[in-house]
């Protein structure tokens, strides 16, 4: 494997180079939504320039062209993430909507009273309050797996999953990369301690799509959620991987055109999956554009974006912890950490953190992170993340150190 030339890389993404608060812009955030490189812009526009039609009705060149595109986008997707068939690749808006559907369409059709749903203290809320909201609606119990250890030596408790994998646990869901703590789970361990039970496993893959491969059959999942707009691509598609026999024997989550095979005034017959879960006219452009991103990170190469990624947290985690007062959340020793640093200062709340590193041009994440569980259950009211891919580099580092020195030394007056 060749090593990328990362400089040469960073010229892609036109949004970093530009004066923010009047200094160069240090944009990590990417954990919240990655920047995106020329080729997707080109790509997007490109669809609406010249080819843009609704999909799977027309008969005319441009209707044609344009399904075409769709379902080479969906062809994409599927080798993408190493699903064997294209009609296991549902697109939707992204991780979120793709939970709710699982939730809202097999939860519903399957769970009920004496029923357990399996999900972890480090969810989420996308992973969270679906679960949570269909298992008051069914009857069926959740229950946690714990997040145990102290603050930079955090992990689930794996005895405890597995004292907790019971036959009444139906399905098991959980984040494959918290977004809070940057631990990566061993989600194919995950997978097969679960199918031991039967349980339906569901992976959250929002935050390790666009920085590792992922492979649904090497994880040996049923479901798998994710982003675009995390994997240099656009906001507002993603996807569902899910195994064909599950996703045809469960009933549709949003109904219209483009689902149906029959209508009758008083009956409706459903087209199999994909396409009854994709009520309405889909996304095209964004799907179509999205091919522009996974080829650039193809093009790239996913492990080497993963080493990146990781050799730039982990600079960031050691030069974090010289700081007076810092906590830093993060995987116990040995684990894999993803490209992501959270930490709180002692004196300066994260959103007081936040509004000074951005008058020093550099764009973080400060507050519970959509994690507020489990931000309790640690004692803390917010923390601050910094966050970053495969633009970022070392010296980007150093300004947030500078930055967080100028902090800490307001705040505490040391
Ligand atoms: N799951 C995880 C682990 C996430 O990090 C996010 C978004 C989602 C699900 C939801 O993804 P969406 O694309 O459907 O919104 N996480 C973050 C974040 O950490 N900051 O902003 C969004």
């Amino acid at each position: 494997m060749s090593t990328p030339d990362w400089a040469a890389l960073r010229a892609d993404f036109p949004t970093l180079h530009q004066d923010v608060n009047g200094k160069a812009l240090v944009y990590l955030d990417s954990a919240a939504t990655a920047q995106k490189p020329r080729v997707v812009l080109d790509a997007l526009q490109d669809f609406y320039l010249n080819h843009n039609a609704n999909v799977h009705r027309g008969l005319h060149a441009l209707s044609m062209r344009a399904t075409d595109s769709y379902e080479a986008a969906r062809l994409r997707t599927a080798k993408f993430v190493g699903a064997a068939d294209p009609a296991e690749i549902v697109f939707t808006r992204g991780t979120t909507e793709s939970i709710n559907l699982v939730a809202s369409s097999w939860g519903a059709a399957n769970l009920k009273k004496g029923d357990v749903v399996l999900i972890t203290e480090m969810e989420h809320h996308s992973n969270l309050v679906p679960w949570q909201q269909i298992a008051l609606r069914t009857g069926a119990t959740l229950r946690y797996v714990p997040v145990v250890g102290s603050d930079a030596e955090l992990g689930l408790d794996l005895d405890a999953l597995d004292r907790l994998l019971t036959p009444e646990v139906k399905l098991f869901a959980f984040g494959h990369g918290s977004n809070t703590l940057g631990i990566v789970n061993d989600a194919a361990d995950l997978c097969a301690r679960a199918r031991k039970v039967g349980a339906i496993t569901v992976v959250d893959a929002a935050q390790t799509i666009g920085h590792q491969p992922v492979d649904v059959r090497a994880i040996g999942c049923d479901f798998l959620a994710f982003s675009g707009h995390k994997m240099a691509g656009p906001t507002g598609i993603g996807g569902l991987y899910g195994r064909k026999a599950l996703l045809d024997a469960m009933p549709p989550y949003q109904l219209g055109g483009g689902m149906i095979s029959v209508v009758d005034f008083f009956e409706t017959k459903f087209k199999p999956s994909p396409e009854r879960f994709e009520a309405g006219t889909p996304n095209v452009a964004d799907a179509v554009a999205l091919v522009a991103a996974m080829d650039y990170l193809d093009a790239v190469g996913r492990e080497a974006i993963a080493a990146h990624d990781r050799e730039l947290a982990a600079y960031a985690a050691t030069a974090l912890a010289e700081l007076p007062g810092i906590r830093i959340l993060g995987p116990r020793p040995g684990q894999p950490r993803a490209g992501l640093v959270s930490f709180a200062l002692k004196d300066a709340h994260a959103h007081d953190v936040v509004t000074f590193a951005d008058q020093d041009g550099i764009a973080l994440r400060g507050g519970h992170h959509c994690n507020q569980p489990l931000m309790k259950k640690l004692g803390l009211p917010s923390s601050t993340r910094a966050s970053f891919y495969l633009y970022n580099t070392r010296e980007e580092v150093d300004r947030l150190i500078v930055s967080l020195r100028r902090i800490v030394k307001f705040f505490s007056g040391v």
